[in-house]
């Protein structure tokens, strides 16, 4: 099997080829990545030799049709990933992850390969604390920022073309991951990388807000399950039922850190921020028989913490210029 991966040198994209490469020998795997600020070739050192490399926009349709000519699948992760990034700026949101997605549709429709579309949670918008619901299949769209608007107008783009052009997709929309590679922008990498500096972690607002956490190496797991056994046209959910506020997930790294349950701050928060996410991936579980292998939230989180110390050399770059950019519209609070 040929299997173009779009943004393979992202966090999640690099967790996939590494997975991909270790267990399943049969699959020839061609990475299609802009690397931007994002993407980091190192992510695809350890199986740089079992892989090709493309150094190209997911919204060049003239590249993007020769390379989905020579693939017999696609797994769409290359995306503008930051919410507070899409605040500050939409317009590389709306250009690779809506007019991305529609060059590789473009694409797929032309030579009829199939499609796996990764989305987010975020296009349901958010839930209350106390909500006893959860997000499914056919909760409706109620997208929050500009990064979760163009993921939501990509879903929708997606699914048009399976029913109006009968593009063999599929689509999942998971929560919130973390793992290793991931970039220090994100809450869980800034918030190690900065005790690793001897810097307090910081919380935006409350800290009351809610995410529903899952391994990105179940996450991945889930994904080949639905491009192997998923029904076209159909859109799975995937979460393991992590949910964990963020005054939490802060309070556990300063235990691993050894550090003093208080030894933090609370800054500006997020305009717009989402309250809470949560996933019910039922239909994931009990019609395609997947389950997450990662269940102790903690122990996850010790390993990650692992992974970033003995890495040091592969975010040291990156955290300088993360952390300008949210000097620029952060406060400390309290
Ligand atoms: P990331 O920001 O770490 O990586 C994105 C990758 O896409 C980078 O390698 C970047 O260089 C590449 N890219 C960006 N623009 C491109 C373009 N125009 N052409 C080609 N490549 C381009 O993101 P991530 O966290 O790994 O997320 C991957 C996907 O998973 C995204 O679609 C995201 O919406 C989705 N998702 C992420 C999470 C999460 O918790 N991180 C949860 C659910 C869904
Ligand atoms: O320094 C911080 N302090 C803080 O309290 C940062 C960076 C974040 N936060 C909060 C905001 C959120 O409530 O932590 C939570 C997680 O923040 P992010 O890592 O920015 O993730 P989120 O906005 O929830 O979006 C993530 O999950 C869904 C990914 O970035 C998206 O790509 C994915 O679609």
């Amino acid at each position: 099997m040929r299997l173009l991966v779009t943004g393979g040198a992202g966090f999640i994209g690099a967790n996939f080829v590494h997975q991909t490469v270790a267990e399943r020998p049969d699959v020839q795997v061609t990475v299609l990545d802009a690397l931007t600020y994002a993407g980091n070739r190192r992510s695809l050192d350890a199986v740089a030799d079992r892989i090709e490399f493309v150094h190209g926009d997911v919204a060049d349709f003239a590249l993007v049709d020769r390379l989905v000519a020579e693939s017999d699948a696609v797994v769409h992760f290359a995306a503008e990933s930051h919410n507070d990034n899409s605040l500050a700026d939409p317009t590389p949101f709306v250009q690779t992850n809506v007019m991305g997605t529609f060059s590789l549709l473009q694409a797929v429709r032309a030579h009829d390969v199939r499609y796996h579309h990764i989305s987010t949670d975020e296009v349901y918008g958010d839930l209350e604390l106390d909500d006893p619901e959860r997000f499914t299949e056919s909760t409706p769209y109620n997208p929050s920022s500009p990064y979760s608007a163009t993921k939501a107008s990509s879903d929708l783009l997606v699914r048009a073309w399976a029913r109006s052009f009968g593009v063999r997709a599929t689509l999942s929309n998971c929560s919130n991951n973390y793992g290793p590679y991931q970039h220090v922008e994100k809450f869980i990498p800034r918030q190690i990388t900065n005790l690793i500096d001897g810097v307090r972690p910081r919380l935006y607002g409350s800290g009351k807000n809610v995410r529903d956490w899952i391994h990105v190496d179940d996450h991945n797991a889930a994904v080949w399950t639905i491009l192997e056994k998923g029904s076209l046209g159909q859109t799975y959910l995937i979460g393991a039922d992590g949910e964990v506020d963020n005054r939490t997930v802060v309070g556990t790294l300063l235990e691993l850190f050894g550090r003093d349950a208080d030894d933090l701050d609370f800054v500006t928060d997020r305009p717009g921020h989402d309250l809470r996410y949560a996933i019910d991936s039922t239909r994931l579980r009990t019609e395609l028989g997947w389950t997450p292998q990662y269940e102790d939230f903690r122990s996850g989180l010790e390993a990650t913490v692992r992974w970033y110390r003995d890495n040091e050399s592969w975010w040291r770059a990156q955290k300088e210029s993360a952390e300008k950019a949210y000097a620029a519209t952060e406060s400390v609070i309290g």
